[in-house]
């Protein structure tokens, strides 16, 4: 077997590079993944950018600290004092909050709100940085401090016509202290722009919104914080949702994807090798079935490498199709919280967390 798919016709379509959607925002193109190893190589790392991508001098640079959170006032630290904690490297993945959006449509015939994201707003990279939590008790957070907020330099958002200021959310203290980092580097590398240099905030197996690129400032605070960020947007909106909203989104649920395009072409008789990814932010992958033909029958697949919480998980199953024409591919996972994926998603106004099982559509030629 080998480890190509025998028909190059199912490569017909770019691998390399993103693909644009109309607002500026950035695709990975699931297919360019296969073979390109378990990071997502920053060039095709998906962005998601509410308005411009600010330049910064590191020179100028500071981190200021504020709020009622803080036993001794304010704090600034420049880049060169955040590079004297304790580094550290964590593999994980960002996910945008309406990754897969688009299924919301095309399966399920819905309308919603905002990028029509296939299921490449999702990425995984090797960060490095200084754990939030270093950074935090050396500015002097209180032990009654409930909320931080780290905000960005990027341009305020107009939503609307309505300015919504700067692009900040509030995250508790206790996320916040368990395994956030304030990261400066990107697969080896200091952060792009359009990630966010010169540091940005990883919130593990969080809602993408909460990795705060481009951070400038973090409010510390004793009661609860604010932002349209949380209270607007990133909650589930719309019929059997409460008029205020669901409470704001946290962990990202378990999703798979093949490394495949839509609508590939394969030949019938020859061996293939299907290869995907599933992850979840509520822990590892446990298991990954594959179907071949819409859903009738489910094959376990073979998990490539490790499985790990915050990561996604590889895996691969061979395929021999034996009929021509169109059919459907599916993968399901399910994550370390026996959580599996599901045929359908129940609706919500902004499209947000789609985990439902993606049918794969591919013709056998
Ligand atoms: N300052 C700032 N941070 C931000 C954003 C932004 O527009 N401004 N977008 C957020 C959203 S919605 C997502 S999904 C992730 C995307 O990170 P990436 O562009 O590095 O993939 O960044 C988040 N952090
Ligand atoms: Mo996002």
């Amino acid at each position: 077997m080998s480890d190509e798919l025998t028909d190059e016709a199912a490569y017909a379509w770019p691998r390399r590079g993103r693909l644009p959607h109309e607002d500026g925002d950035l695709e990975t193109r699931w297919e360019a993944l296969r073979g390109a190893g378990h990071h997502t190589p920053t060039k095709q790392f998906f962005v998601r950018t509410h308005t411009n991508v600010p330049r910064i001098d590191v020179s100028t640079w500071t981190l200021w600290l504020h709020g009622d959170g803080l036993r001794d006032g304010p704090v600034a630290m420049s880049y060169d004092d955040l590079l004297s904690f304790p580094q550290e490297d964590l593999t994980a993945f960002i996910e945008c909050a309406g990754n897969g959006r688009s299924y919301y449509t095309s399966q399920q015939n819905q309308r919603v709100e905002g990028t029509a994201w296939g299921l490449g707003a999702v990425g995984v990279a090797r960060w490095r940085g200084v754990r939030l939590s270093h950074v935090l008790e050396a500015a002097g957070i209180t032990a009654d401090a409930l909320d931080v907020m780290a905000r960005g330099l990027d341009d305020p958002y107009l939503k609307h016509g309505r300015d919504l200021g700067r692009v900040r959310r509030p995250l508790p203290v206790a996320k916040a202290v368990k395994d956030v980092l304030l990261a400066h580097e990107m697969n080896g590398e200091p952060l792009t722009p359009e990630h966010g240099y010169p540091m940005r905030l990883v919130v593990p197996d969080w809602v993408g919104i909460a990795s705060i690129k481009w951070i400038g400032d973090i409010e510390v605070s004793t009661g609860e914080l604010h932002s349209p960020w949380s209270t607007d947007l990133y909650r589930l909106f719309g019929l059997g949702h409460p008029a205020e909203g669901s409470a704001p989104l946290t962990t990202m649920p378990v999703k798979s994807a093949f490394e495949l395009p839509h609508g590939a072409r394969v030949t019938v008789g020859c061996d293939h090798l299907l290869t995907g990814r599933s992850w979840s932010g509520n822990g590892a992958i446990r298991r990954v079935e594959v179907s071949t033909d819409g859903g009738s029958t489910w094959t376990e697949a073979r998990i490539v490498g490790d499985r790990r919480p915050h990561t996604w998980a590889q895996w691969e199953l061979p395929w021999r199709p034996e009929r021509r024409g169109p059919t459907e591919l599916m993968a399901r996972a399910t994550d370390e919280s026996g959580v599996t994926q599901s045929k359908g998603q129940p609706h919500n106004t902004l499209g947000y967390q789609f985990a439902a099982i993606i049918r794969h559509p591919v013709t056998v030629i």
